[in-house]
């Protein structure tokens, strides 16, 4: 007799329409698997897998069958402020197509800051014709903090572009072309003579703030910040007087403590700032709903899920 596969229950936060978006590219992902929601009042004891996108705290309670997770984002920090979490493995995105956008998302903000784009923006506001002088890639340094899948694509991408590129991550990483520091002691070289910094961190205890007054100021005079990490990685009123004062020159953000940014914030009308709404490197729902399907294969074949994030370092 042939079992009937445990139902799969999808969790999140997102629209109505957006959740059945993913729930109709997963199912079409695996057409053997039975997707769920909480609204389907599905027995929830039942439930072996769930795939969550920023699910609602509380969301995972009450499966007693449940072994492990699969996360639609790569980054899990919120997930992991839910205290109610279940102690099973969480397995987060891992998805080439991702890391692509997301080095292609970075290698437009270096060259937009690079080329002095936001310079000629602000330049049209007030119908100022000036030319500023161009630069050669090579003598610009651009430095990339955490070099995972986001951030070794990025390097990658930039160097081939033939900025002067290095980067930083907890242990040792190999990226061709690219100066690569490492832990705690590597910090402050990987800083040095750096024009464009660009955060691709994971939000963790130990990297929240790390975008802050002291970083700044190992940074090259006038340099320039992109944080496409997550929000609490900036200091935001350290950015601000860095910006006022000129120790750095632009930055340019794509993701807040608060997302939407609320229409009140002060960032939206800073001069020195270009707001980018969550879209550095989005999440591709056919090629994402295809590798959560291919976990999700091989965990029915073998009972083993894919390799699980580290709760203790936070990712
Ligand atoms: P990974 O886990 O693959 O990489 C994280 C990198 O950060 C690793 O190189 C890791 O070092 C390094 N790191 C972590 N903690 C420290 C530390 N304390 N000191 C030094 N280095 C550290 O994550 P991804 O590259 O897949 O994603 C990174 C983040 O990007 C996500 O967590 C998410 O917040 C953000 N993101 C943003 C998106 C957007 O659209 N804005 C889209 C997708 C992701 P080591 O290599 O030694 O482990
Ligand atoms: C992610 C993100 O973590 O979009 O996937 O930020």
């Amino acid at each position: 007799m042939t079992r009937v596969p445990s139902p799969i229950l999808l969790v999140t936060s997102l629209c109505a329409d957006e959740q059945s978006a993913w729930r109709e590219a997963l199912a079409l992902a695996m057409p053997g698997e039975t997707i769920v929601t909480a609204e389907d009042g599905v027995d929830r004891g039942l439930v072996e897998v769930a795939i969550i996108a920023n699910p609602p705290p509380g969301s995972l309670r009450d499966l007693p069958a449940l072994d492990w997770i699969h996360s639609l984002w790569a980054g899990v920090d919120k997930i992991l402020q839910d205290d109610t979490l279940p102690d099973t493995p969480i397995v987060r995105l891992v998805d080439p197509a991702l890391a692509q956008a997301m080095a292609e998302g970075v290698a437009a903000a270096v060259l937009h800051l690079h080329r002095d784009l936001h310079v000629y923006a602000a330049q049209q506001s007030r119908k100022e014709w000036r030319q500023h002088p161009v630069r050669p890639v090579a003598g610009r340094r651009v430095g990339v903090l955490g070099l995972g899948e986001m951030g070794r694509a990025s390097a990658a991408l930039l160097a081939t572009l033939g900025f002067d590129v290095q980067g930083w991550s907890r242990s040792r990483r190999e990226v061709a072309k690219v100066r690569a520091f490492a832990g705690p002691e590597g910090f402050a070289p990987a800083l040095e003579g750096v024009e464009i910094l660009v955060n691709l961190l994971p939000l963790t205890p130990e990297t929240r703030g790390v975008l802050r007054r002291e970083t700044f100021e190992r940074l090259a005079p006038g340099a320039h910040v992109v944080n496409f990490g997550r929000g609490a990685h900036l200091v935001e009123a350290d950015l601000i007087e860095a910006l006022n004062t000129g120790r750095l020159g632009h930055a340019m953000l794509d993701v807040f403590e608060q997302e939407p940014l609320p229409k009140d914030h002060r960032l939206w009308s800073h001069p020195g700032v270009t707001i980018l709404p969550h879209v550095a490197a989005p999440t591709s729902r056919a090629t994402a709903a295809a590798i959560v399907a291919e976990a999700i294969a091989a965990f029915r074949r073998t009972g083993r899920p894919p390799p699980a994030i580290d709760r203790h370092r936070g990712y």
